[in-house]
């Protein structure tokens, strides 16, 4: 039986080698993918975000623990799809200016990809106007904007003000999402709406575009 906790701790104490290991070792036992991913690897940066909080965790740490993540993550991302093509939309995600948090926006890119949308994943510390320049020129159907980090959420009410002076507003679904956002937030802001995690932003996306 796949050891989700000792995932976690291998994640918590950044060993990649015995990370990658134990989550090799649990796809061969056929755990689900999103098992690995929801009880070992995302349970494992909740703690390296509570030790990183208490000052028992360092920056190089937490990188290197976010890089194991990662390269988990590519692992897994074969099997994260939901299998289905053709969902239509071309969709833009990026993490907010001042944001460089990109492991959780990956993951939403990732699972809207296999949902079988096109994804233009621009990055992280994304300005207002870049995502504008962006829509425009990808001519995308839906945007997504993460932040990690209260103080980058009102960034993301200036990215859909500037979408709005843009004349873009009523050509985009703008959807948003990370840990702090909330769905009260996304109404305040005026998005069209807030996933929580990227399962639910993928299905979010695809009923926007159907
Ligand atoms: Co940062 N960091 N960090 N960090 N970091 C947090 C977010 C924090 C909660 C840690 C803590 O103190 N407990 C805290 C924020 C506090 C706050 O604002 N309330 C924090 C802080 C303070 C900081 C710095 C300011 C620290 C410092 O320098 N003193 C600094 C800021 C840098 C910056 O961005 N300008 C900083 C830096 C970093 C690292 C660079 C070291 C690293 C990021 C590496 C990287 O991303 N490549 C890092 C990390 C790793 C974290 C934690 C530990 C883990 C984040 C993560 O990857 N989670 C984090 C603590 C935590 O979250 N528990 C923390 C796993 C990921 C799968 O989850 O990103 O939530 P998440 O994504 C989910 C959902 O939120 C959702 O779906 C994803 C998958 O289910 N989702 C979306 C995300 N984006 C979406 C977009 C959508 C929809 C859904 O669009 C529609």
């Amino acid at each position: 039986m796949a050891d989700f906790n000792a995932m976690t701790e291998a994640l918590v104490a950044c060993d990649t080698d015995k990370v990658i290991s134990l989550v090799n070792s649990a796809l061969a036992e056929n755990t689900p993918a999103t098992d690995i991913l929801n009880k070992g690897l995302i349970a494992g940066m909740d703690i390296v975000g509570e030790k990183m909080e208490s000052g028992d965790m360092f920056i190089p740490e937490v990188l290197m623990a976010a890089q194991a993540m990662g390269q988990c993550v590519a692992i897994l991302k074969p099997l994260l799809g939901e299998g289905e093509t053709d969902a239509g939309g071309t969709v833009i995600i990026g993490t907010v200016k001042g944001d460089l948090h990109d492991i959780g926006k990956n993951l939403v890119a990732m699972m809207m990809e296999s949902a079988g949308m096109t994804v233009h994943n621009i990055g992280v510390d994304i300005a207002p106007e870049e995502f504008v320049k962006q829509i425009n020129e990808k001519n995308a159907k839906i945007v997504c904007l993460s932040a990690l980090l209260t103080t980058t959420m009102p960034m993301m009410k200036k990215t859909v003000d500037a979408i709005v002076e843009s004349g873009l507003r009523d050509k985009v679904k703008i959807m948003v999402g990370g840990a702090p956002v909330t769905q009260a937030f996304s109404d305040e802001i005026g998005a069209d709406g807030f996933a929580p995690d990227a399962g639910s932003a993928s299905k979010l996306a695809k009923s926007f575009v159907k």
